[in-house]
């Protein structure tokens, strides 16, 4: 028969096709996302760090599709021909009707095509397709939400482009498109009320009125059966929004979500459970030697440090040897984010560190985007005095090496209490005068549009967290994504990440953690006050290892990172797509029935090493002292470690609790 035959059977609960290689060269691939190639949140992530395991797979037939800005592009897309000439045409036929879409290349790991619409260029269209919309579905878009209004825009472009693109093939089974987000949505209920022979795929991040509800601080997953929904998004004037959600999920021949709890949700919110959760991964750097990360650890947070040591100028009375970095990062949902636990916690733990007479400093980033005037003035001030700093140190530098070298030649050993002369006493006096301030180190970068009402800012005011001397926990809100181009803390967010020393998502809704979770804290059965202690316990045990743990949590940490692989979670989105395929074009791709069961399956792999038993990292002498523990990462031997791990492999998804250094330990180590 003409059919391509896709058995399936369920494996670890991953099905498995027959055939798993799908003839590539004969489809197109379309992703089409609000997020392509502008970063407003996780799905960005998702996208970017997924493109070159599709790339792989798909080559030159894979594209995403996104809106147009020119502050993105100008940074992060090659502008090119597009090499598929029905795309071009596609393509050239909106452009003669006075549409202005892009073709290029995405610069990142994989480099994708993407095709990017101009927005603005088509709003003129806005209340002609506003109307088809509401012909089709029946949801009217109020005039001042001006996010819904540019996903009608975004979506009657997308399912214009699709249209053109399919006329080209004469209805042979050419196209997959995969839509993030109710953004996209309304391109994927347009190809399909126009019956556009296009496989559609929907994927849900998160339900708006999951959002919503738990911003509202309910006990959302112990009540998903118990809310009118309808109501629930009238009340909060997102009614039209949730429709759109809605009828995506419904019309998509595959509904996909990140997470089974998001599956479950979407069961309630959007009474449709999905064909496939597919979760999310990420694009893992392998490296050969432990100590290649640990170097970039070291490496990255010098940078951090610098930083530091500019914005706490004048009030550096702590050791920044001494020092942790903690961060907490993500779209700036105030409670959704966990940053409201967050900050009571490290009030807690300020006082923790504080009545137990530590010498550790704790400094801790918000980085979560709001809207600014820039940077502030004082941060300015703070790293132009620290440039200043060292110009002054390194010319007197210079003037004191020469002399020295002078004095030398003559066979003589200076005077070193002479070598300075009064000018360049005067020099470093006026410098170290520099350093005073009148004013506690800045609690935020930036100058906040909405200072007074800023949440993370108010409750800082609450609790008190000024940046005083006597704090031992310190904070520093940066409202604004990271960047390797900022003159203030120019790091990428990657780079940043393994500067620091621990990340905090203590989320209450967060459908994917993008994060390892070494440290679990229970938000679902606890109450906040009880949630809030145990994340403080955390985080005060955490301050109590020694360098060595930290170092031997790392390693860990790193192996684990291979579980979050794009190369294996990248198969839920193969499987949905072959899904889809089945279900759009059954005679070009048809299920087999009974197929007989496989024996073998995808399964994850086993990380290249587990934690061993506390034991095994004891130290061998009695008589270790802090000192040694101290110094001892210079010797440390990490692949001695992972060796040592590999004997005591347990299985692959037991974790053993942290190695016992001399210090009593602590804290639960779980997957
Ligand atoms: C890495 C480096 C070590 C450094 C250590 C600092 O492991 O290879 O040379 O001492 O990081 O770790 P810490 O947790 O104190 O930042
Ligand atoms: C959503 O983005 P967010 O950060 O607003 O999608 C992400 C990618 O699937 C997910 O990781 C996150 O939990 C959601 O919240």
């Amino acid at each position: 028969p003409l059919a391509r035959s896709l058995s399936m059977t369920s494996l670890n609960g991953l099905p498995q096709w027959e055939d798993e290689d799908l003839p590539v060269e004969d489809l197109l691939l379309f992703e089409i996302s609000w997020e392509v190639t502008n970063k407003v949140g996780g799905i960005y992530t998702v996208i970017q760090t997924k493109a070159k395991t599709t790339a792989d797979e798909w080559g030159e037939n894979y594209f995403l599709i996104g809106p147009y800005f020119e502050q993105n592009v100008k940074t992060q897309v090659e502008f090119c021909e597009p090499p598929n000439s029905a795309v071009k045409k596609a393509m050239d036929t909106m452009i003669s009707q006075g549409c202005q879409v892009f073709f290029g290349r995405w610069l990142i790991e994989g480099s994708p095509y993407v095709l990017l619409f101009d927005i603005g260029s088509a709003a003129w269209n806005l209340d002609k397709w506003k109307a088809e919309f509401w012909e089709v579905s029946n949801i009217g878009i109020p005039f001042h939400d001006r996010e819904a209004n540019d996903a009608v825009i975004f979506g009657s472009l997308t399912s214009w482009f699709l249209k053109e693109l399919s006329c080209q093939f004469d209805d042979k089974p050419s196209i997959i498109a995969h839509f993030h987000e109710w953004q996209a949505g309304v391109g994927l209920i347009l190809s399909r009320s126009q019956k556009l022979p296009v496989a559609t795929i929907f994927t849900t991040h998160a339900t708006l009125l999951g959002r919503y509800l738990c911003a509202a601080s309910i006990d959302f997953y112990n009540n998903l059966d118990q809310f009118d929904i309808d109501k629930e998004a009238g009340e909060r004037q997102i009614y039209h929004r949730y429709c759109m959600e809605r009828a995506s999920v419904h019309c998509a021949h595959v509904f996909t979500t990140v997470s089974q709890i998001t599956a479950t949700e979407a069961e309630h919110m959007l009474k449709k459970s999905p064909d496939v959760v597919t979760p999310n991964g990420l694009n893992i750097k392998k490296f050969s030697a432990m100590h290649e990360f640990q170097n970039l650890h070291s490496m990255y947070k010098a940078r951090i440090q610098e930083f530091i040591r500019g914005h706490f100028y004048g009030h550096l009375d702590f050791d920044l040897d001494k020092t942790l970095f903690f961060f907490i990062a993500g779209r700036y949902e105030f409670s959704n984010k966990g940053a409201d636990m967050f900050l009571e916690a490290l009030s807690r733990l300020n006082f923790l560190l504080r009545v137990h007479k530590t010498d550790i400093t704790v400094i801790v980033f918000f980085i979560m985007p709001a809207k600014t005037n820039n940077f502030n003035v004082e941060t300015l001030k703070g790293q132009a005095v620290r440039k200043q700093l060292w110009d002054t140190a390194q010319s007197v530098k210079e003037k004191f090496g020469r002399k020295l070298y002078n004095a030398l030649l003559r066979g003589e050993i200076p005077d070193l209490n002479k070598i300075l002369d009064r000018d360049d006493i005067t020099i470093m006096k006026r410098a170290i005068f520099s350093t005073q301030r009148h004013c506690l180190p800045p609690v935020t970068t930036h100058n906040m549009i909405d200072d007074s009402n800023d949440p993370i800012l108010n409750t800082i005011r609450r609790i008190g967290l000024f940046n005083n001397r006597t704090d031992r926990v310190k904070v520093i809100l940066h409202p604004e994504f990271l960047s390797s181009t900022s003159p203030l803390l120019p790091l990428d967010y990657e780079e940043f990440v393994r500067g620091c020393h621990l990340g905090v998502f203590p989320s209450y809704y967060e459908p994917w953690g993008y994060t390892p979770g070494i440290y679990i804290v229970d938000r679902r059965f606890r109450s906040p006050d009880e949630s809030c202690n145990q994340l403080t316990q955390f985080l005060y045990s955490f301050c109590q290892q020694n360098r060595r743990q930290r170092i031997i949590q790392r390693n860990r940490t790193e192996r684990l990172s291979d579980l979050l692989d794009w190369r294996y979670l990248g198969r839920y989105y193969m499987h949905a797509r072959h899904l889809a395929l089945s279900r759009t074009f059954p005679d070009k791709f048809e299920l087999e029935p009974n197929a007989p069961p496989k024996t073998e399956g995808f399964r994850f792999p086993r990380p290249s090493s587990v934690p061993p038993s506390p034991s095994a990292s004891q130290h061998s002498s009695p008589h270790h002292s802090e000192a040694e523990d101290e110094d001892e990462d210079e010797r440390y031997d990490e692949d001695e470690e992972a060796e040592r791990d590999r004997q005591n492999i347990k299985s692959p998804f037991t974790l053993g609790a942290l190695p016992q250094g001399k210090k009593k330990q602590h804290g639960e180590y779980r997957n």
